[in-house]
């Protein structure tokens, strides 16, 4: 008996969604690829093979043969198909973010605990990346003393889209640093503060914010989607005690010349290739379970960095420090 996963989406993340099923997932078969594109759904499901393709997500979570679903589709679609895979009795694994709307992403919510089960694990990876786990070994362990703050560095070589924004690098990007950061830390954000240097040219210029804790902490993010070098994210924790920080992951260093070099990644997807298969196999057992995983985000989470980012945009274009006000957190995801 093996969990029949079905993949939406057959762009970047969905193909890597489908290559980790295919390759590190034993225990689940890619049953089907669906992209409203037909011919990218069947280069990705000849790529893995994929039992089949097909172009109509709703029809693909209905189908009696898939067991799972992996939502890797745009990120309008996200709530949406989560919210069909819960009708439908399915367990899914949507990309982040949940939603842009912290409205919609309640709409899940209630989807969700209307029907009285855990369906949805949202995918934000980080959690499931061994940096960030050794840093809340560390918080865990005294050693740190008590957190002050959390610096954050994301860069990307380039935007995604031509008409990416700096609206966008906080609802589209910085989601992870959201999440991973109230992960790591345990607390909520209160207020949040914008900013961007100017830059030389048109590209998007990076985006910096300040977010105050519930419990006095400084979390400090930088979004830089136009970063030219290389894929680059970074984290330290600073404590009362000590500090502990991130290092780029690169297996080799080269020496040569009298010049020592590590290599960045292009994207995220190596940086993080781990991350991905251990989140996806926890999401297998989830879907052979139905117990959720400790670590993994949920709709609670999900709606959590929605709010954020929705202050943060307004306080990116008003210049002033915006509240984060969350609503009470349901019982049902204590
Ligand atoms: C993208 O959507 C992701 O989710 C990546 O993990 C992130 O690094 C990138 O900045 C986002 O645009």
């Amino acid at each position: 008996m093996t969990t029949k996963i079905a993949v939406i989406g057959a762009g970047l993340m969905g193909a890597d969604h489908a290559g980790i099923v295919a390759q590190d997932m034993p225990g689940a078969t890619l049953q089907v690829i669906c992209d409203k594109d037909a011919g990218r759904a069947q280069s990705v499901a000849d790529a893995y093979g994929a039992g089949d393709v097909d172009t109509d997500p709703e029809a693909v979570i209905a189908r009696d043969d898939v067991d799972a679903v992996i939502v890797a589709s745009p990120d309008f679609t996200h709530a949406p198909l989560s919210k069909a895979c819960i009708a439908a009795g399915k367990r899914v694994l949507c990309e982040k973010p949940l939603s842009q709307s912290s409205a919609e992403c309640l709409e899940v919510i209630e989807a969700e605990r209307r029907a009285g089960s855990r369906y949805v694990m949202l995918g934000f990876m980080r959690r499931y990346d061994q940096s960030y786990a050794e840093m809340r070994q560390a918080l865990a362990s005294g050693m740190l003393g008590r957190p002050l703050m959390m610096h954050n560095f994301h860069r990307n070589i380039e935007t995604p889209a031509a008409d990416f924004t700096a609206a966008m690098a906080i609802t589209n990007s910085a989601p992870h640093e959201f999440d991973v950061a109230r992960h790591v830390l345990g607390t909520e954000y209160t207020t949040i503060t914008a900013h961007e240097p100017r830059r030389s040219d048109r590209l998007v210029a990076p985006v910096v914010m300040v977010l105050e804790t519930a419990d006095g902490q400084l979390v400090t993010i930088e979004i830089n989607n136009n970063a030219a070098y290389g894929y680059d994210v970074r984290a330290e924790l600073v404590g009362e005690a000590g500090s502990v920080s991130i290092n780029n992951v690169a297996y080799t260093r080269t020496d040569v010349k009298q010049t020592s070099a590590t290599r960045y990644d292009a994207d995220w997807r190596g940086r993080y290739h781990e991350a991905y298969v251990r989140q996806n196999r926890e999401f297998l057992r989830f879907a052979e379970t139905g117990a959720f995983p400790e670590i993994a985000s949920d709709c609670w989470d999900g709606y959590c960095a929605a709010v954020v980012a929705e202050a943060g945009v307004k306080a990116l274009a008003s210049g002033t420090r915006q509240a984060v006000q969350i609503i009470g957190k349901p019982e049902f995801y204590e």
